[in-house]
């Protein structure tokens, strides 16, 4: 990218989202009350009958882990939350809990990707809003162990990795899966050592280089022999991080590679990708090396990417392709998993409590000061609570058409959808969006100052 492209860029993001700003959204204390009040159903479930595992499952009210031995995923993914929300003797219990009970130190393989997202950044955000020491070396240990995913012929990191031993599984992993630099680039910010932004930053370039000369991605790619597996290009499900993180990370830390990645990846994406059609403004699948379309399914994943369209200050195309978004959402009053988007036909029926389109809804509500937004959100509060709420917590839908209940609650619910929700109404102070940026599980992460770029330059 020239010189002069990349020097607009730095100056108008992350500025670019406030000089849009045309009016603030006005609070509304009594929907952030009621929201927090979802919270709370669901997590004194989770404390009384699942504390301390992973999970805690909706129906049957048993806990669920992972992997064995507990890594307290709902109470990492759902701690920044209650910070936000005011909870403080729930996060304070959450935080007491974690020093005395947490150790990384087990001999299981673990998903790089969930863990980073959801455990590494979760541990990094509370500890950027408490300043508690004890979350930060939990967040080291944790990095320091997942460190070894990343020991790959190509330095794309593999899929799982033993924390205990450092092995590794699975060579075929995809775009979302190597994009890591927001929590790894964070780490280096907070402990002072280069290492793991020097890491995550790599996987993340060296799978550009195998772009195509449409400057698209596939969906899947071998970290040994580095060639893609799966010609597939999309912004969805596998892809969808990958793009989110160099926006993200050029505005966390400056980082102009990461700028122009996302320029040139933003630019292909609407070139190939982008497909208007009578139902609206939709995001399709298509070869990455001939941009011939593969499907036209999108679902409730693709819906952060408005969210990104605003970040990046594009808020034409944020709007009309979440008005898109909501149309699926209402089709059946809670959006499916996956939808042929043409004739509107839903071709995976689930909903597993997702966060993005209310993550959007948020985004542009910030960015716009527009009241739609909210109304929005009440849409999304009513149908949770008509639908997903169980005696004890919430539950996924096996079947948006049947409304039929399913036996999971995921931590994103705690970290991500109930966030954002809850930020929809709260007085717009609550996140400082000059400082901060979120990570992709929802998790708030601070933008490096300029005393601090040395670290990652
Ligand atoms: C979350 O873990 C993250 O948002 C991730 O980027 C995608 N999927 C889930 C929520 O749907």
């Amino acid at each position: 990218m020239k010189a002069i492209h990349l020097a607009l860029f730095f100056a108008l993001a992350p500025a670019a989202l406030h000089a849009q700003t045309t009016t603030t959204p006005t609070p509304d204390p009594a929907m952030a009350e009621q929201v927090k009040q979802q919270y709370l159903h669901a997590w004194n479930s989770y404390k009384q009958y699942a504390w301390g595992h992973d999970e805690l499952n909706p129906l049957s009210l048993k806990p669920h882990d992972w992997y064995g031995p507990s890594l307290h995923m709902t109470e990492i993914d759902g701690l920044d939350t209650m910070l936000l929300m005011n909870l403080q003797p729930q996060a304070q219990e959450t935080i007491a809990d974690l020093d005395q009970h947490l150790s990384f130190d087990q001999d299981i393989y673990v998903k790089n990707f969930e863990i980073t997202i959801r455990c590494l950044g979760g541990l990094l955000s509370a500890y950027e809003i408490t300043g508690d020491k004890k979350l930060l070396d939990l967040a080291e240990d944790l990095g320091k162990r997942l460190l070894p995913a990343f020991h790959s012929p190509t330095g794309m990191p593999y899929e799982f990795v033993n924390l205990r031993t450092g092995q590794t599984r699975g060579a075929e992993t995809n775009p979302a899966e190597v994009a890591l630099l927001p929590e790894f680039g964070t780490l280096s910010r907070l402990t002072g050592k280069p290492i793991y932004y020097d890491t995550a930053k790599r996987a993340m370039t060296e799978l550009w280089k195998r772009r195509s000369s449409l400057d698209l991605l596939g969906s899947t790619v071998n970290v040994d022999t580095g060639k893609w597996v799966d010609p597939t290009s999309t912004v969805g499900s596998g892809t969808d991080s990958f793009y989110e993180y160099t926006l993200k990370a050029s505005l966390l830390f400056g980082d102009k590679d990461m700028a122009a990645m996302w320029q040139t990846s933003i630019a292909a994406i609407n070139a190939h990708l982008a497909d208007d059609v009578r139902s609206g403004l939709w995001y399709g699948e298509v070869d990455l090396n001939t941009g011939k379309p593969i499907s036209r399914l999108y679902g409730s994943l693709d819906a952060y990417f408005p969210a990104v369209l605003v970040l990046a200050g594009d808020l034409d195309r944020a709007q009309r392709l979440h008005r898109s978004d909501f149309q699926m959402w209402t089709l059946f009053g809670i959006e499916p998993e996956l939808l042929h988007y043409p004739d509107l036909k839903v071709t995976d029926a689930a909903y597993h409590l997702r966060p993005e389109i209310i993550e959007s809804t948020y985004y542009l509500s910030h960015a716009t000061g527009d009241p739609l937004y909210q109304q929005m959100g009440r849409t999304f509060f009513d149908n949770l609570e008509k639908w997903c709420r169980t005696p004890a917590a919430y539950a996924e839908l096996s079947d948006v058409r049947s409304k039929t209940q399913r036996d999971d609650m995921e931590s994103f619910f705690f970290a991500e959808t109930l966030k954002y929700l809850y930020l929809l109404y709260a007085p717009p102070n609550t996140v400082d969006w000059h400082t901060t940026i979120f990570n992709t599980e929802g998790h708030p992460l601070k933008i490096m100052t300029d005393a601090e770029q040395h670290i990652t330059h």
